[in-house]
């Protein structure tokens, strides 16, 4: 008898027929991955593959990518605009025209009763840039109002926030091939197998070949904690301390680079005088790392040739998130770590096209990062558009989570939701169910009729996504990529860049200005508006993109004309002397007294509760949950639970538990693990009514962002096992 590999058959890999390859983005993550997705003969979408000549991704895609294609005909889309008059009423199906006009009807009403800024738009982090710009130009210079946001405030509204008081301007200034340079990398609350799979394999490729010290620190084990050389499972919300700490060591042992902060910075004397505070002695204290770890991480860094910091949600997502990415630029200023290969500080965004957004959604300002505050920003911009400049506001309006209040308060009345699914992203799911039944007016703009959101909507607009549009993404390194159009999207349903020039059409200012039909006539804008600024891609367009498998900004018309590729430039920013983008050129190190203010345990609540992400699910599982390759890893809700802590309170693997905070309650699964300590659970926020129905999101004072790690919750075993199964089956997408 034969056993083993003999008697195996061999693995037969199904011939689906492709007969065109088109290029495209990954949708997803902000890594940035080129892929392919194939069509058969009769256009049917059959696979999808990683670009091997894509600098980003060299071939390689992770699981969500390598599935992308499926989502084209997954459950839940919606095909047609729905309308209804009141939110207890059912939908009925309207034509787009009645849809646009309605609405700016709508927008019209409750602005001349209650004021401009009595309609919100909250938009996203995962549309095309071109969009975005065009949302922008709409909000900005047609509607008008100031209370315009984006789901990148529950992102990275601290790294931006950060970036512009260190250095002025936002921009991450370093790019993935720092890992091939650098001497040591710090990553700071950010577990790169799971949520950015492939810039791990290139941070592991160049480790293989070169190594140097990994230092992560987080209060999980992650799968990177695992990886490193040194991890540091710190307290909860304290990173700043242990930041503090770190500079206190340096400055106080002279390791820091004193002709690099004389030319380059200001504020040395303060932040030397603030950190006497954070000895590691009583840093330690706080931040529950011991005092010669931090002396000893303290030393490396500094002692390292070159040295670079990345961080994700750990760091942004706290009450002193901007302050934790400022501390990150003060160690890498004093440090002499920026603008340097392998010296950088860069902070690895989230969303597909996070970094779209901030460069030309108007968001917060106006595009190409020009500001409302700037006279001459705002005269330059309204020249272009050809809208009044005194029509722009002078300031930024309300972040996205002051939105939300201002809801409840009745200020606003009338909400835009595009791309964002507020219901299950936000904190504290119960008060959002009252906001949102709150609204006057409420317009769900979404490829998914499912979407929990559309619960409250007035007016649904059914948006194509991904591959069923063209246009470009930024990427975490600056890398402006382009995805083409693969196959319609189902029904009626319209790209986000049709919907928003339909809905300008019915402003009557919109005659004067110019809403281009097509996305590479709104790229032209965009370039001819970043010329001689700091995100400069005068010199690509949308064949050059997709040629190069993407090009990192700046890339100047000059340079496109003389010849040189890219990324000619475009890798880092800062790399020559006071080059930062305040007056005198140079950084500022800020001085940042640490407040505890979270919420932590305590007899009553005596868990940590910590949230986040796993590999196979991206956000609220509108697309994931819906396709069996990346659902069936965890089609339920559950919580890592650490073993003796489970056995302390009698739980057993596999277990149904309530767990319980101050603002409600969620059913779970227990499942037990090392990755936790025994004072914390971790949940990932993927599943509607569960974690964020416990969650506080106190916001940071900078960038009002929500401290979404931090919470402190009870657990109770739940008695009828049986309904509580159900209860999770019900959660499933499909
Ligand atoms: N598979 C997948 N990938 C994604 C996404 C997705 O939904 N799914 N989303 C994308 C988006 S939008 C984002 S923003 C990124 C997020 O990417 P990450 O930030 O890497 O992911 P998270 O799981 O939210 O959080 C990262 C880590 O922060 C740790 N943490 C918690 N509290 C603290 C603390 O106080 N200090 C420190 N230092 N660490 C702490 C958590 O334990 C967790 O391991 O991922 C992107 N990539
Ligand atoms: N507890 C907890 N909560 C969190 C986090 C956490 O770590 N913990 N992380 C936060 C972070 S970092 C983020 S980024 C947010 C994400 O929060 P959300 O933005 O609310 O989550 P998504 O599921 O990405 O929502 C995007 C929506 O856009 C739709 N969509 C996709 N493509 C298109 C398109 O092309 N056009 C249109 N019109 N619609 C489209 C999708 O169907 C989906 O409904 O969640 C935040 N919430
Ligand atoms: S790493 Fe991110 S960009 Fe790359 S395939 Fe995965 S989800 Fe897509
Ligand atoms: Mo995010």
């Amino acid at each position: 008898m034969l056993f083993g590999r003999d008697k195996k058959n061999p693995i037969k890999i199904v011939d689906k027929k492709a007969a065109k390859w088109t290029y495209a983005t990954c949708g997803y993550c902000s890594v940035g991955c080129s892929i392919e997705v194939a069509t058969n003969i009769e256009g049917k979408v059959v696979g999808s593959r990683g670009v091997g000549g894509a600098d980003v991704n060299r071939g390689k895609l992770c699981v969500k990518g390598i599935f992308e294609h499926e989502l084209f005909d997954s459950a839940g889309r919606g095909d047609k605009p729905l309308i209804r008059a009141a939110i207890n009423e059912g939908f009925r199906e309207t034509t787009w025209d009645q849809a646009a006009s309605h609405m700016a009807t709508k927008i019209n009403d409750i602005q001349q009763r209650y004021g401009r800024d009595a309609f919100a738009v909250v938009s996203t982090g995962q549309l095309l840039t071109e969009e975005f710009y065009t949302l922008g130009k709409l909000t900005r210079g047609l509607i008008g109002t100031n209370n315009y946001d984006g789901n990148t405030t529950l992102c990275m509204a601290s790294a931006v926030s950060g970036y512009k008081r260190s250095f002025g301007s936002d921009g991450p200034p370093g790019c993935y091939e720092d890992f091939e340079h650098t001497g040591c990398l710090i990553a700071w609350g950010s577990n790169l197998p799971e949520q950015h799979p492939i810039i791990y394999w290139r941070l592991q490729e160049a480790r293989e070949k070169r190594d140097f010290p990994l230092i992560v620190v987080d209060p999980r084990v992650t799968m990177l904690a695992q990886k490193a050389d040194i991890h540091l499972a710190i307290t909860p919300g304290t990173d700043l301390v242990l930041l503090n700490a770190l500079a206190h060591v340096i400055i106080n042992e002279g390791l820091h680079d004193k002709a690099y902060i004389d030319a380059n910075t200001v504020g040395i004397e303060a932040l030397t005088s603030e950190v006497q505070h954070y000895d590691p002695t009583t840093a330690a204290k706080l931040c529950g790392i011991d005092e010669d770890t931090i002396r000893n991480v303290a030393r490396i860094y500094a002692k390292a040739p070159t040295a670079m910091s990345i961080w994700t949600m750990g760091i942004n997502q706290s009450t002193h998130g901007s302050d934790g990415v400022v501390a990150i630029n003060n160690l890498n200023l004093i440090t002499a770590n920026i603008g340097k290969p392998g010296g950088t500080s860069l902070s690895i965004t989230g969303q597909c096209n996070a970094m779209g957004t901030r460069e030309w959604s108007s968001c917060s300002g106006l595009p190409g990062y020009r500001q409302l505050e700037n006279p001459e920003d705002r005269e330059e911009i309204g020249h272009y558009w050809k809208v009044d400049p005194e029509f722009f506001p002078k300031k930024r309006g309300l972040a996205q989570t002051d939105i939300f209040p201002a809801i409840e308060s009745g200020e606003i009345k009338g909400l835009w939701l595009v791309a964002t699914n507020p219901m299950t992203s936000m904190p504290n799911t119960e008060r959002m169910r009252k906001t949102l039944a709150k609204l006057d007016f409420l317009v769900v703009q979404d490829s998914y009729a499912d979407v929990e959101t559309n619960q409250y909507a007035h007016l649904y607009l059914p948006a194509a996504t991904w591959a069923e549009k063209e246009g470009v993404f930024t990427n975490t390194e600056r890398r402006v990529n382009i995805v083409r159009k693969v196959t319609d999207a189902p029904g009626e349903s319209k790209a986000d860049f049709e919907i928003f020039n339909l809905l300008a059409k019915q402003f009557e200012g919109s005659k004067a200005m110019s809403f281009p039909e097509q996305p590479q006539a709104a790229f032209e804008e965009m370039k001819t508006l970043s010329k001689g600024r700091l995100a400069d891609i005068s010199g690509m367009s949308h064949d050059l993109i997709e040629k190069q498998r993407g090009i990192q900004w700046p890339y100047t018309d000059e340079q496109a004309s003389r010849g040189e590729l890219p990324p000619a430039g475009g890798k880092r920013l800062y790399t020559t002397p006071a080059s930062f983008r305040f007056a005198d050129g140079k950084a500022k190190l800020i001085a940042l007294p640490f407040i505890n203010n979270n919420e932590v345990p305590d007899e009553q609540f005596p868990f940590w509760l910590n949230t986040g992400r796993l590999v196979e699910h991206f956000h609220t599982r509108t697309k994931t949950g819906k396709l069996g390759n990346t659902n069936k890893y965890s089609p339920i809700p559950f919580m890592e639970i650490n073993p003796d802590a489970a056995q302390d309170l009698g739980i057993e693997q596999g277990e149904y538990v309530r767990c319980i905070s101050r603002r409600g309650d969620a059913v779970v699964m227990a499942m037990l693990t090392q990755r936790v300590p025994r004072n914390m659970v971790f949940i990932p926020f993927h599943y509607f009514d569960c974690v964020n129905r416990l969650t506080l999101g106190l916001l940071d004072p900078h960038s009002r962002q929500p401290a979404y790690k931090q919470a402190a919750i009870t657990i109770e075993i739940l008695e009828d096992q049986q309904a509580a199964a159900q209860l999770s089956m019900e959660m499933r997408r499909f």
